[in-house]
């Protein structure tokens, strides 16, 4: 079963910048324990910092893959050409955010993911548990 995870702008600097709202461990780190953990899974990782890669990477993964796990960071709140190349793609998108944005500024309480997304987790950190 292969799971792309796929993060937006700024979500290179984990672990580096902001750990009281992001925590401080690298994604690559985090990355190594969720292969450990999920490794019946085939798991992959992309990050962008540009809108139209990540709609790119949607495109190669999105007839063949089984799901997409997607940190949109900022472009959530902005993008309508994600949303249109999540509505695109056969593959299942789960969004996902590490903080609770529902707590934050009023501009980070909307998504224009949601609708096209299979469904939403936020508010969790870097949880490995299920
Ligand atoms: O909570 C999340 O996962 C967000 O998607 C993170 C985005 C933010 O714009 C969304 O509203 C919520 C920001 C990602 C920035 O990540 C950083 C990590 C460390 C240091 C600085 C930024």
């Amino acid at each position: 079963m292969k799971i792309l995870i796929l993060n937006g702008p700024n979500l290179n600097l984990l672990g580096k910048r902001e750990p009281k709202i992001y925590g401080s461990e690298t994604f690559e780190d985090y990355f190594e324990s969720l292969k450990e953990k999920f490794s019946e899974f085939e798991l992959e990782y992309f990050q962008s910092n540009h809108e139209g890669e990540l709609v790119d990477k949607l495109h190669e993964v999105g007839f063949s893959y089984e799901g997409v796990v997607f940190n949109a960071g900022a472009y959530t709140h902005t993008s309508v050409a994600l949303a249109d190349a999540i509505k695109g793609i056969e593959t299942p998108v789960v969004e996902v955010h590490i903080s609770n944005v529902h707590q934050r500024e009023e501009f980070r309480h909307k998504s224009y993911l949601s609708p096209v997304c299979k469904g939403v987790i936020l508010g969790f950190g870097l949880l490995v548990t299920i």
